[in-house]
């Protein structure tokens, strides 16, 4: 048999955390053969109700669960984790400057970073899903130098998969047989749905989404649109942001970084830019990433056309105006 797996999740009191950490101890992010140990990590306001979600991990009697760590301590959570989930964070509340928000999760993800760098196991994998998740991101990598870029992303793959939805929707087909769009840049709503390499499975062959859709106006327009303001749109039906959906998201991230992405098949990451297309180095961006033996690699050489790269350009620019809004919050 395996040896268990760690899996911090910050942030695990929350609603995300909520939905998260079943999906976990059912094997949904490591595969159906993967014990796991969950560490959940809150803040000591939220220590009672993360005490509640323990009992209740122990409740429903989970096979592949072999342990939880609820605490609020960020060493004990930290100690030994191969993978870290960062979901705790903090909300921008209504009247804040956005350099307020920005500075305290600077300083949350800073003083993470440093626990994280000399407690988690080896070659331990981070996903941030707080936002501002690249810029979070970011900050981990800056405070946790020895922990290989490689190794820190954000979630993007939320945006990626209601993409896939929306063309599934438009096109009547399964979401399954989509495959190849891409997110580029912010997880905001700068960032750039493209849909330009994006195909179908048919029963002829693999068709250009281009093609099938056959209506510019709605793939240039309301499509990204509605994936870029697709959040909004569940917070003003829910009441409450995405939460089942981020959840199952980070799932994914995690499996097709751990386990592989399908041969002929790109998922979007936010990951260390190297200046690939031409974004600058030194930004967390989401990019179209294959995974192999548990590395992601960009994926390259993808025709960029003007449209394109005019939207490439400004979510880039967003992140630079984020990433110098957080040096100046740096202590
Ligand atoms: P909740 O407010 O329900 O949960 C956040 C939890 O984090 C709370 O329990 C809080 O006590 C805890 N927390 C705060 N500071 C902490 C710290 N220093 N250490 C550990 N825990 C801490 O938010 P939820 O709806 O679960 O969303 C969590 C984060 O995900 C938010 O930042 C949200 O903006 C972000 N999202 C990111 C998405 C993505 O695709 N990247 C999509 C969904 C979501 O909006």
């Amino acid at each position: 048999a395996k040896e268990p797996a760690r899996v911090l999740v910050t942030g695990a009191a929350g609603q995300i955390g909520y939905a998260l950490v079943p999906m976990i101890a059912r094997g949904v992010m490591l595969g159906a053969d993967q014990p796991v140990i969950l560490h959940l990590l809150d803040i000591p306001f939220a220590a009672e109700a993360l005490n509640g979600v323990k009992m209740e991990l122990i409740d429903a009697a989970f096979p592949l669960l072999k342990g939880v760590v609820a605490t609020t301590d960020v060493v004990e959570a930290c100690t030994g984790v191969n993978i870290a989930v960062m979901v705790g964070g903090f909300p921008r509340k209504e009247g804040m400057e956005r350099k307020d928000v920005m500075s305290k999760n600077v300083s949350i993800y800073k003083s993470q970073a440093s626990a994280l760098e000399k407690y988690a196991a080896a070659n331990c994998k981070v996903l941030v899903v707080a936002n501002p998740a690249n810029t979070n991101a970011l900050i981990l990598k800056e405070f946790a130098p020895s922990i290989p870029e490689k190794n820190i992303s954000c979630l993007t793959r939320l945006d990626h998969n209601r993409a896939l939805g929306q063309v599934s929707e438009r096109l009547n087909v399964q979401v399954s047989d989509v495959k190849n769009v891409i997110i580029w840049g912010n997880h905001s709503s700068s960032q750039y749905p493209d849909v330009n390499h994006a195909t179908v499975k048919t029963p002829s062959g693999e068709k250009p989404v281009r093609g099938l859709v056959a209506d510019d106006a709605w793939l240039n327009g309301e499509f990204i649109a509605t994936v870029q303001q697709r959040g909004a749109a569940i917070i003003k039906a829910r009441k409450l942001s995405s939460a089942l959906s981020a959840a199952s998201s980070a799932c994914d991230h995690i499996r097709d970084w751990v386990l592989g992405t399908p041969e002929g098949t790109w998922v979007s990451m936010g990951v260390y830019s190297d200046g690939s297309y031409n974004v600058p180095a030194g930004l967390i961006y989401s990019f179209p990433v294959t995974c192999c033996n548990g590395d992601w690699k960009i994926v390259q050489g993808l025709p960029i056309d003007e449209f394109s790269r005019k939207k490439l350009d400004a979510t880039a620019d967003e992140l630079s105006e984020e990433k110098a809004l957080a040096y100046t919050c740096i202590n």
